[in-house]
């Protein structure tokens, strides 16, 4: 082996134990996948609701709007919740603590119902 080849083949060499170092660093630099969050999201489309399976307790509920029309989403019973959400908007409130069916309704159209799992 000549000097030359030598040396190309440590340059090489080192290259390729870069590139790995860099490939595992890359790999332990990712952060943890993050739980699924999605069902956080209440959506009101033609004056009807339509509630995400279950929410986990204190979440954060994003309330969309599809409707050219104000709406509220708020809790039958007590003061669990109660946030209103303008036409075509967005409104955000925080699921209760406590696990439970919440019940829920428009507070413009008595029509209009939903229920809200915590678990
Ligand atoms: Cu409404």
């Amino acid at each position: 082996m000549t000097p030359r080849i030598f040396a190309l083949s440590a340059a090489v060499a080192i290259a390729a134990v870069l590139l790995v170092a860099a490939c595992s660093a890359g790999t332990k630099a990712a952060p943890p996948s993050a739980p699924p969050t999605a069902g956080s999201t209440i959506s009101i489309s033609d004056m009807k609701f339509t509630s995400p399976a279950a929410v986990t307790p204190g979440a954060k509920i994003t309330v969309t709007n599809s409707d050219g029309v104000e709406h509220t989403v708020t809790a039958d019973a007590g003061n669990a919740f109660n946030v209103e959400v303008d036409e075509k908007g967005t409104a955000t409130f925080t699921a209760p603590n406590q696990p439970g069916t919440y019940a829920y309704h428009c507070n413009y159209h008595p029509t209009m119902h939903g229920q809200l799992v915590v678990q």
